[in-house]
């Protein structure tokens, strides 16, 4: 039925998953002792989300978790990436609450029971706002919060869990939290944004050691098979005209500012000096202590990537039609370029999926390339969210017909699997995301999911999306283990 591209065969033990995040997919955003996150407050300002939806029900996947996992077993998924909410697990940050860390307990074994391996993720944006309000990630305080949080969750799921993301796409909830004032806590404050950004990184380097100490006893001889890293976005910055110096530079800048700010000090153990340079006087070297580039540069088991889309970029004001930057609310917002605030993103022309993203699957084969290339100790890497949101709808034959994200998905497999061919090493791929969900800004208007939601019922339905990935999933799986027909 669906039209499988010529690919090599996939690397044996390839991991096929999904994704979503705690705020996202949870709910019960005020059940079991959990108190508010800096997403729950957030929502709650007016204008902060189009149309004034909130995450407190999301799609009540709390209540809903086990038919959840049978989804996922259905879908044939191998892993499954979610998050663990730090307003559930130590809700004022002070005491932990055993009713929050008892769900992913359950989580947990409902997924080892399906044969689905859990690949937990602790930082998904939504910080308890009873450490927001002592400043937040402006706060160096709160790294070491997080470290004892990190340690919290260890101890309940580590004889269970072997794979540990310290954060999901630290850029976004920080620049875009802090500086663009579009995410939570809503702030546009740029040198509080830098702030975050390196209270994240200490925050990680401290979590990743703990755990590792933990890790090494909790288990026999101190052997464990954990996998500990970090999830970070990375967006290609292309020059709109590479003959164009100012355009050149430009792509530079964002480049600095979007991914080698967050590569490098976790990869090698310094800020990039062009990034300083552009940096200067916007206060990033103020909050940085002797000691911290040597804790933040722990050696690390796998690097996760998000890659949705690539970026034209020009250091020319609004030259040949821009792209339109999504805005989705109404409320006044600043620049997430820090620095860089004059760069513009001109459009080229390319297909976009309703988030205005533009689609070019070469990127994606053209990033996990580089990586390798740019950085000798990168370790192997995971695709750990890619996918679409388009304006899908229930036909009448009860389907959902969604032939864009389905092109989307497999075209970017695709470009994975290119990938691998010219050297990457790519050991997983993860849907972003299982479900329809609450997409941050823009609440419930953009669907992300392989699997429709309806928002009214809570009922669950696989999109064409989902039963073509679940066939690439079976089909490469065959090609995987030999003698089986
Ligand atoms: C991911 O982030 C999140 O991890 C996930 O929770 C979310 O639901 C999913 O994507 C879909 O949005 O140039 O200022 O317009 C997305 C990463 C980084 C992609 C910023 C868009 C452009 C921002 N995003 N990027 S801007």
């Amino acid at each position: 039925m669906f039209q499988q591209p010529e690919l090599s065969p996939w690397p044996s033990g390839f991991i096929w998953g999904s994704a979503t995040a705690a705020a996202q997919i949870e709910g019960a955003a005020h059940e079991d002792g959990k108190e508010d996150s800096i997403w729950d407050h957030f929502a709650r300002l007016p204008g902060a989300i189009a149309s004034g939806d909130l995450p407190e029900q999301a799609v009540d996947h709390y209540h809903r978790m086990p038919e959840d996992v049978q989804l996922m077993k259905r879908l044939g998924l191998g892993s499954y990436r979610f998050s663990t909410s730090w307003a559930r697990v130590k809700p004022g940050d002070r005491f932990v609450n055993h009713a929050g860390l008892d769900f992913y307990s359950r989580l947990v074994d409902e997924l080892l029971e399906a044969d689905i391996l859990p690949w937990l993720t602790l930082y998904h944006w939504d910080l308890p706002q009873a450490l927001e309000d002592q400043g937040g990630w402006t706060n160096r305080d709160t790294a070491y919060r997080f470290a004892d949080y990190a340690e919290t969750v260890y101890g309940r799921l580590g004889d269970r869990v072997t794979h540990w993301t310290t954060f999901n796409e630290p850029l976004c909830s920080s620049l875009i939290g802090y500086a663009a004032g579009e995410h939570a806590p809503g702030r546009t404050e740029p040198r509080a944004a830098l702030a975050a950004t390196h209270h994240q990184h200490l925050a990680h380097g401290l979590a990743v050691n703990r755990l590792r100490h933990l890790g090494a006893s909790l288990h026999a001889g101190g052997e464990t098979s954990d996998r500990i890293g970090i999830t970070l976005n990375l967006t290609n910055a292309v020059p709109i005209d590479p003959s164009d110096p100012v355009d050149l530079d430009a792509a530079r800048r964002i480049d600095a500012l979007w991914n080698r700010m967050y590569l490098e000090p976790l990869l090698l153990g310094a800020y990039p000096p062009d990034l300083l340079r552009d940096l200067q006087g916007q206060g990033l070297e103020d909050v940085i202590v002797e000691g911290d580039l040597e804790l933040i540069a722990q050696p690390l088991d796998f690097l996760g990537v998000n890659h949705y889309h690539d970026d034209a970029v020009s250091g020319h004001p609004e030259p040949r039609g821009s792209r339109g930057a999504a805005q989705p609310t109404a409320r006044p917002k600043a620049s997430p370029f820090v620095g860089s605030e004059f760069v513009t993103f001109p459009s080229r022309g390319l297909p976009r999926t309703s988030m205005d993203w533009e689609v070019n699957p070469d990127g994606l084969r053209t990033l996990l390339v580089r990586l390798g290339l740019q950085y000798p100790n990168l370790p192997p890497l995971y695709v750990t969210e890619n996918g679409a949101a388009y304006d899908d709808a229930v036909s009448p034959d009860g389907c959902i017909h969604d032939p864009e994200r389905t092109a989307y998905i497999r075209a970017h497999i695709t470009a994975v699997s290119r990938a691998i061919d010219d050297g990457a090493d790519v050991r997983g791929y993860f849907v972003w995301s299982l479900l329809d969900n609450f997409e941050w800004a823009w609440g419930y208007e953009k669907r992300f999911g392989v699997v429709r939601v309806d928002y009214t019922t809570g009922e669950r339905t696989i999109k064409d999306s989902g039963l073509a990935y679940s066939e690439i999933i079976s089909k490469s799986s065959a090609s995987v283990y030999t003698g089986e027909d």
